[in-house]
Parts: structure tokens; C-alpha cells; sequence
């Protein structure tokens, strides 16, 4: 029975605002500010929650051993010794945006019927450049069933970031689906992070149907105002495509390939008249789960931001008061990955798959929620101060944090690789 899971990423013990995102106005207008990572970590097990609560299937990635020792190795330095920014970038809690982790392709979509994972490589962002072998260990077992095929990144300089720059559209989960990719270029000196050639050669990893794949460009404008990534503009669910009217190089032509393909499609675009392009950014109106509840209505899953924006909010009222397909509006508190960039979505990656071919550690209901949130409580830092980043005593609460973490999924020793010396 294949439905879908949406695998969230554990927000880790590191969890800090460095400022390492060019081009992303949250995180670098946030920079230098004390984080509270056992906060963020409680707010994203509460998103999990309210999703399970909704009688949505929910999984978890989990963080990654940060400092990256071996990333520091193979740059012929150790945390003691390296430079500030490198400590940063070594140090960094981004694999907690799961959207990024990898690109994924149903098994109806493939030709060999089989659900497609690529881990993406992200080599835009130093900090997250290096995030790939750890989320890939974790894609190797969490999905080790024949069903599944997972794949390497895609070699640099083509970069890749993923299901945040990938919609899929069906009329149903388990039904043959549209796949759509969205690569940029650049916008007002801001770095494109998905390349048309990453896109591509993921479309053929998956064995995808050209007939029904699309290659879309997301316009400088978009990119210009802040849009790092498509799924800060755009997001899509079964029919539905939820976008900007901003948000691509040439909307006409893409609404059209897509009509063309999927004759079914119902595209909901937010007009810049009614929101701006800045206001759907800063209150991250697009960033929102749109998921599919067992009744079979469409709910939006919304950060705090987005009620607390007047014209965000009254355009979500007249929307639900008209007769459209989505019919609820859920709120969540994030706020602690918001100022970072990463909304509900960015911390979901949604994989369409049997829950019974998936490795059991990587889901969860309440009980195994209730377990993790011991653990948080009791070992995850309450605040981080950038400027006490190189304090032996806190890398060490980090790293002991983490191990009570894995040790409690019972994953120890099976996702970290050790440095190459
Ligand atoms: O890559 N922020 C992330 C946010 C990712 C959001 N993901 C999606 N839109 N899917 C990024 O820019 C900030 C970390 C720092 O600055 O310390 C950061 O990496």
C-alpha cells in the first residue's frame, strides 16, 4: 500500500545562527543571534505531532555528527585549529531542512518500478556541502528494501539540492505522477543553488519518463527577492500546484506543459498584487506542507509567520471561504528553524513508499516521539551563542548529545563513516 511518509529531520544539538546562507534574508539577517536548540528540537517534534494527529504517516532523519571531524580532516585541519568560518560550516545543524536531503521519485513514476532516492549534494553552501555521506548512510538504511534505489549525488559543480527544488504531481499518491524540476540561473547577485544538468541527471538516474517530466526555471525575480529555493515560492500536492505568481521564468508555458500532461491540474497562483513576492518570503506562505488527509481534503500546514502577516493571512481566509481544494489551514511554531530559513516544508522530505519496506527505526507515532523528547530535554543545549562556538565543553554536550539520540533509535555506530587518516 504505498502512501506517503513525510520523514522530518531531527533538529540537531548544534543548532546555531552563523549566517551562512548568501541569499537566504532569514538566516543572514539573523546571524550572530543566541539560538536555543533543545526549543527548536521540542517545536519540530510538536510539528510531528500535530501531523500524526492529523492521521499523517511521520518519519524522522536524524542529525549529523557535528563538528564534521572528517570533512576537517580533508581539509588538513581539526576543530581546535581551524579558522572561524570553518568552524561554522564544520559545525552547521543544516541537515535538520530534510527537503534538501536527497530528490525522490515514486515507484510509479519509474520505468522500473521501483521509488527513486538521489541524495543531493549541495555544494552551493560549503556548510551543507558536506552533508551528503551522513544522510546518505542514513538513506542506505532506511531504505534498504529491494523497493527501494538510492543513489550518489550528482558530481559538482552541477549543484543539486533536492525534493526543495522538485514537485511531483499525480492524481492520486500511488497513482503514475508529473515530475517537475526547477533549476535557476542567478538573481540580483544571489547564487542559483539547482542546476538544469544536477535536475537532468537525476531525472535519468530515476529512469523518469521524459514524456512526463518537466524541466521549469525559476525566475531571477524570485530568486532576487530572497527565493533560495523553488519550495519557498511553489509547493504541490496530488492535482495541485500552490504558487507564486512570481515564482517561474515563464509561468504560461509551464501551466500549459502541465495542463498538457495532467489534464486534472488545479493551479491555485497567489497574485503579487494581493502578496508580494517579500511578503511571501518573510512569512514563508509557500513553505507550507500541503498534504492530503484520510478524509481525502487538502490542508495547508503553515508557520506562525504566515497568520501573523495580515494580507498573507486574509488572502488564506478568502481562499478557504471560496470552494477550492484546500479546504483547512493548520498553524505550526517553527520558529527557531524560521530564522534560519527553513519552514515546515524545508523540514519534511516526503517519500511516497509502502511503511512496511522502510527500516522501523526511521518512523514514528507518539510513543517513539515521547522517547526522542526525553532525550532532547535532558542533553540538548539550551542556548548556543555564536561566539562560544570553539568551547571544548559545549562540542562535547553536542557530540554526547547526539550519541543518547542514536543510541535511543538503536542506530549507534551505523550512520557515521569514521575519518580517513
Ligand atoms: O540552505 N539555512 C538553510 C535553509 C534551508 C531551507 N530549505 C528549504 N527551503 N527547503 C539553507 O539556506 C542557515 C544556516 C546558517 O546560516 O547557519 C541555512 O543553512
Amino acid at each position: 500500500m504505498l502512501v506517503e511518509i513525510n520523514f522530518d529531520g531531527l533538529i540537531g544539538p548544534s543548532h546555531n545562527y552563523a549566517g551562512l546562507s548568501h541569499g537566504n534574508l532569514a538566516a543572514t539577517s539573523n546571524a550572530g543571534k543566541t539560538s536555543r536548540p533543545r526549543e527548536a528540537a521540542l517545536q519540530g517534534i510538536a510539528k510531528m505531532r500535530a501531523n500524526l494527529a492529523l492521521g499523517l504517516n511521520q518519519g524522522i532523519l536524524l542529525p549529523h555528527a557535528r563538528p564534521d571531524h572528517a570533512w576537517l580532516a580533508a581539509l588538513s585541519t581539526d576543530y581546535a585549529t581551524a579558522t572561524p568560518a570553518l568552524k561554522a560550516q564544520a559545525l552547521s545543524a543544516s541537515a535538520m531542512w530534510a527537503a534538501n536531503a536527497a530528490t525522490v521519485s515514486p515507484a510509479p513514476d519509474s520505468q522500473d518500478g521501483r521509488c527513486h532516492l538521489s541524495v543531493a549534494n549541495l555544494v552551493t553552501m560549503p556548510h551543507r556541502s558536506h552533508e551528503w555521506p551522513g544522510t546518505l548512510a542514513q538513506l542506505r538504511l532506511a531504505f534498504a528494501n529491494p523497493a527501494f534505489a538510492v543513489h550518489d549525488p550528482v558530481p559538482a559543480p552541477f549543484g543539486d539540492e533536492g525534493a526543495a527544488n522538485h514537485m511531483r504531481m499525480a492524481n492520486g499518491h500511488a497513482s503514475p505522477g508529473i515530475e517537475v524540476f526547477v533549476y535557476g540561473t542567478a538573481g540580483g547577485g544571489f547564487p542559483a543553488r539547482q542546476r538544469r544538468e544536477a535536475s537532468e541527471a537525476v531525472a535519468r538516474a530515476h529512469r523518469l519518463d521524459p514524456a512526463r517530466t518537466l524541466f521549469v526555471e525559476q525566475s531571477e525575480t524570485a530568486i532576487a527577492a530572497g527565493a533560495f529555493h523553488n519550495d519557498v515560492v511553489a509547493v504541490a500536492n496530488g492535482p495541485v500546484l500552490f504558487a507564486h505568481e512570481l515564482a517561474f521564468a515563464d509561468r504560461e508555458r509551464f501551466y500549459a506543459d502541465l495542463t498538457d500532461r495532467l489534464p486534472e491540474a488545479q493551479i491555485i497562483e497567489v497574485p503579487a498584487a494581493a502578496v508580494s513576492l517579500a511578503d511571501a518570503i518573510s512569512s514563508y506562505l509557500f513553505n507550507a506542507q500541503l498534504v492530503t488527509l484520510p478524509d481525502g481534503d487538502m490542508a495547508l500546514i503553515l508557520p506562525e509567520e504566515a497568520r501573523s502577516n495580515a494580507r498573507v493571512w486574509g488572502w488564506l481566509q478568502l481562499m478557504i471561504a471560496g470552494n477550492g481544494p484546500i479546504r483547512q489551514l493548520k498553524v505550526v511554531d517553527v520558529r527557531e528553524s524560521m530564522a534560519n530559513g527553513g519552514g515546515p516544508a524545508c523540514l519534511r522530505l516526503r517519500v511516497v513508499a509502502d511503511p512496511a519496506t522502510v527500516d522501523p527505526r526511521f518512523l514514528v507515532n507518539d510513543q517513539r516521539l515521547d522517547q526522542l523528547a526525553a532525550v532532547i530535554e535532558r542533553h540538548w543545549p539550551e542556548t548556543i551563542d555564536p561566539n562560544e562556538i570553539g568551547n571544548p565543553a559545549l562540542i562535547a554536550d553536542i557530540e554526547n548529545a547526539r550519541i543518547a539520540l542514536l543510541d535511543a533509535v538503536g542506530i549507534v555506530g551505523l550512520i557515521d563513516s569514521l575519518p580517513s587518516s
